[in-house]
């Protein structure tokens, strides 16, 4: 009996000193939404860009308390922060998933515990789409078919409609929507096109430094490559550097032609030089896209269960030193 009232008293005293330290400026008191953020990583340029795209968007100015949570590219981490957002009792969780499996159970969870949860950049798939709000991010099977088709066009403009062309294609993180979609779209290039061969799929996990390792490897076998198609702008500056090392030229006067996705500053660059032949956009900014989404369901209006960003694809004769300065990524 003792215990128990001493237990209690205890608690008492810690529930005051927590309630008193909270009490100095708590979300709730501020009327701060608070949302728990878990990014997948911090792989690549993009990346980085849309970390600080979404930190920016949920500040405290703009009325939200964010809890961020860096996964390292690991889904086991997604999840963990998935449930410790869960268990703190945010008013919204935005996830940028790491692969496209392997949520239903932890979106179930947060659905249970009456919380939303809106996905952003890849997607999910789960069986009831009912357990996420909403998904904005881009269309990757649509930047993946822009590619190809320029690859065509290029090819015809070159006079090589006649000739075998050999692709090497380094893959970007296995089971990510941004994976799955521009690798679907140059497999079917290939189905297409009976001249045109996938010379090896490689794992890049959208890294420079395995984009590198991977072709550097890949070159000591076969240096015959007449495209190289990355799913990312990071791999590419790897696969660049493994050319160097092995002395083939690429890009618009080289023997490779490079076709890379995000464009970011540093390849809109390259670009420009003539070093990278195509960069596909796509675009990282969706801290303000995401504040929208919520502000809008907050207010109980319709929101829409998907959107796509509108992108579009630079080479050196679209592309100018002013286009690069302006760009915010
Ligand atoms: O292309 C790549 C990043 O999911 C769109 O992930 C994103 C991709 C982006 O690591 O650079």
């Amino acid at each position: 009996m003792m215990r128990t009232i001493k237990t209690t008293c205890c608690l008492l005293v810690l529930c005051l000193l927590v309630g008193c330290a909270g009490s100095q400026g708590s979300a709730y008191e501020k009327d701060l939404l608070v949302v728990g953020f878990s990014q997948l990583g911090s792989e690549s340029d993009w990346r980085i860009a849309n970390t600080q795209s979404m930190t920016q968007a949920f500040s405290e100015e703009n009325g939200y308390e964010l809890l961020f949570d860096n996964a390292k590219q690991k889904q086991e981490n997604q999840l963990i922060a998935v449930r410790n957002f869960i268990l703190q009792g945010v008013d919204i969780i935005v996830l940028a998933p790491d692969a496209e499996t392997g949520w239903d159970n932890v979106l179930s969870e947060a659905k249970a515990a009456g919380i939303p949860v809106i996905i952003v950049d890849r997607e999910v798939s789960v069986e009831d789409e009912s357990l996420y709000l909403s998904s904005v991010g881009s269309d990757f099977l649509k930047e993946g078919r822009l590619a190809v088709d320029w690859l065509e066009k290029e090819l015809a403009r070159q006079g090589r409609n006649d000739e075998e062309i050999k692709i090497l294609h380094i893959k970007g993180t296995d089971g990510a929507t941004a994976q799955l979609m521009r690798t679907k779209a140059i497999e079917d290039g290939v189905l297409r096109q009976s001249l045109w061969t996938i010379s090896a799929q490689l794992s890049g996990d959208f890294t420079e430094a395995k984009g590198y390792e991977v072709v550097r490897d890949y070159l000591k076998n076969d240096q015959d490559i007449d495209v190289i198609y990355s799913e990312n702008d990071n791999m590419t500056f790897g696969a660049m550097r493994a050319l160097d090392e092995a002395g083939l030229s690429y890009g618009e006067n080289g023997d490779v032609i490079i076709i890379s996705f995000d464009a970011v500053r540093e390849a809109l660059e390259y670009c420009l030089e003539g070093k990278i032949n195509l960069c596909v956009e796509c675009n990282p900014l969706h801290g303000p896209r995401v504040d929208e989404l919520i502000r809008q369901y907050e207010s109980g209006a319709e929101i829409p269960k998907q959107t796509y960003v509108e992108e579009t694809y630079f080479t050196r004769s679209n592309l100018s030193l002013e286009i690069i300065c302006n760009r915010e990524y």
